[in-house]
């Protein structure tokens, strides 16, 4: 809750993931993405990756005490608006975040990531459980991809009616709206949105690259940056989904892997 209800100056989102040095995912894109709209970022993060655009070497849990820690003091001083939840790592953490948001009251959005683009683990199976029973149900929105969203529901998820089922199961374990991402389909990408018991769907291109790094965070991110800009949820995820289609049109072309967005995209006069 705000301290005495005196909002801030400017609009302030919180996120809480882990790092990604070559800037493209994590809390480094979401920083960007909180930028680019507008919004004070602050980041407390979770665990360190070492990595570039080709792959994570290693993973490095910063452990639930530095975790909580690091919200009751962010808490205190800037009480954020909302806040992404990416990677965790441990079930320790998932718990500490879980803590902090039900102190706090902090509308959430949760990228449930448990596998980094290059295939390695940002999530342990006891901090699957715990993602599962403790921390979705506190969640104003949940953002699977299909293997995520298969993983949550416990079911094959492969096309738009099972992207639609999954939802409804996920919204059953508690959490207040799901996105499940469609970027992973065969054909042209579709997210759907369970949101108040009304199902939406968000049709876009297949765009042919390999700039797709950090694409999930950004989205996320980008959600959580117009939460805090107050507006509703169904219009934060068309603009959200705007912004990153054209982050991945306009990508950089960075690095000798997968490369990463383009965050300087802009809706209203293309790109800077
Ligand atoms: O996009 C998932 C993700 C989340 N968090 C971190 C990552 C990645 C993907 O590489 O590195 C830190």
């Amino acid at each position: 809750m705000l301290d005495c209800g005196v909002p801030h100056p400017v609009p302030v989102a919180l996120t809480i993931a882990g790092s990604d040095p070559s800037g493209g995912a994590g809390l480094q894109a979401d920083l960007k993405t909180f930028h680019q709209f507008g919004v004070f970022g602050l980041a407390v993060p979770t665990l360190l990756t070492v990595q570039n655009t080709r792959g994570v070497r290693s993973v490095h849990f910063l452990g639930p005490k530095l975790v909580r820690d690091q919200l009751s003091c962010v808490q205190e001083d800037i009480p954020p608006a909302a806040a992404k939840v990416g990677a965790l790592g441990e079930a320790g953490t998932v718990l500490a975040v879980a803590e902090w948001a039900q102190s706090s009251g902090t509308p959430l959005v949760l990228d449930p990531v448990m596998l980094s683009s290059s295939g390695e683990r940002l999530a342990s199976d006891e901090a699957v459980e715990a993602l599962i029973h403790r921390l979705l149900p506190l969640c104003l929105l949940v953002t699977p991809n299909l293997s995520e969203a298969a993983m949550l529901a416990g079911m094959r998820v492969t096309d738009v009616d099972g992207m639609r089922a999954a939802a409804e199961r996920i919204a059953r374990l508690g959490a207040r709206s799901v996105l499940v991402k469609g970027g992973h389909l065969d054909g042209d990408p579709v997210d759907l949105l369970a949101h108040c018991g009304e199902v939406r769907t968000f049709p876009g291109n297949r765009i042919e690259t390999s700039s797709t790094h950090g694409t999930g965070c950004t989205y996320s991110a980008a959600v959580s940056a117009l939460l805090a800009l107050g507006r509703p949820l169904p219009e934060a995820v068309a603009q959200a989904k705007a912004f990153v289609s054209r982050a991945i049109e306009t990508a950089p072309g960075l690095g000798r892997g997968n490369g990463p967005l383009n965050f300087h995209a802009t809706l209203l006069t293309g790109t800077r």
